[in-house]
């Protein structure tokens, strides 16, 4: 797993407690909601512009400017301007992800020309949330700063009442990763990487190609949900979603959801154009 840990934050309870207290009244935006199952989004707090209706992470060159939200949370603008180099930060934007919802397993940057260093620093979190990494799992501790390795298939899950936020940073690609977080503690060398999830069958494989036997038009997106949270409870490579998407529309002999499937696993996993996006 390339994705690791960089370091840990002493958070201020009390300042963080009431900037996620504003978070929590603030709008979140619905753009990339075709990466969504159920309710994973994001408020940006810096970007390109400073306008908050600029939501979108493209490529660019110049540091990030804050957006009124962004000016607003002045304990999260000081931890940006604490622990990472503001020349070489390109957008900020806080992740929320809430109950029983994910982000469905992804590859970033397939639609860029280039890449960012990724880094999370996670705010609010609880032992129901989870990282994923291929077939790894891990959890980020709250505090804790990490480098998320995008570019590799991933993906995020809540899986209990209270939501995860995450500060999520984009830097600059061209950074040394050991120069990316600064002011940070050591970590505290804890197993990160602790998989109590159940193992795989071929009993479990032929229940969900079973979907093959009602799968329909209507209820797609949510067997698509049901599919991509099945690697945070089950040992299986989050990208195996996409073989059982597409085994289960071949069986059912629907030769519409088979193209779908297949853009599917295009779109997330090898290609997508500048500013594509996925209806389903
Ligand atoms: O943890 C999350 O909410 C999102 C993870 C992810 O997909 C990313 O940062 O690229």
């Amino acid at each position: 797993m390339t994705t690791r840990i960089l370091g840990v934050i002493e958070l201020d309870n009390r300042r963080l407690a009431d900037e996620l207290a504003v978070l929590a009244d603030s709008t979140f935006s619905s753009e990339y909601s075709d990466f969504a199952c159920g309710r994973w989004e994001f408020c940006m707090l810096r970007n390109q512009s400073g306008n908050l209706d600029e939501q979108r992470v493209v490529v660019h060159e110049t540091p990030a400017v804050a957006t009124p939200l962004g000016q607003s949370l002045l304990y999260l603008d000081q931890l940006l301007e604490n622990h990472f180099d503001p020349y070489s930060i390109r957008y900020a934007r806080i992740i929320r992800i809430s109950e029983n919802a994910c982000i469905i397993p992804h590859r970033d940057y397939l639609e860029l020309d280039g890449k960012y260093i990724r880094v999370h620093v996670v705010l609010d979190t609880n032992e129901r949330c989870a990282n994923t990494e291929e077939n790894k799992i891990f959890h980020m501790g709250r505090g804790e700063v990490w480098f998320l390795d995008a570019s590799l298939p991933h993906s995020a899950g809540c899986f209990s009442q209270s939501p995860r936020l995450h500060l999520v940073v984009d830097i600059d690609g061209s950074r040394p990763l050991d120069e990316v977080a600064r002011n940070v503690g050591q970590p505290s060398g804890r197993n990160v990487a602790v998989d109590t999830r159940t193992e795989w069958t071929s009993e479990a494989l032929e229940s969900i190609l079973g979907l093959s036997e009602i799968i329909s038009e209507a209820n797609y997106r949510e067997i698509v949900a049901i599919l991509a949270k099945l690697h945070f409870f089950y040992k299986v490579d989050c990208q195996a979603m996409y073989s059982w998407l597409k085994e289960i529309s071949r069986r059912c002999g629907h030769p519409a959801l088979v193209e779908k499937s297949e853009a599917l696993e295009r779109f997330y996993l090898t290609h997508r154009a500048a500013g594509e996006v996925m209806t389903y």
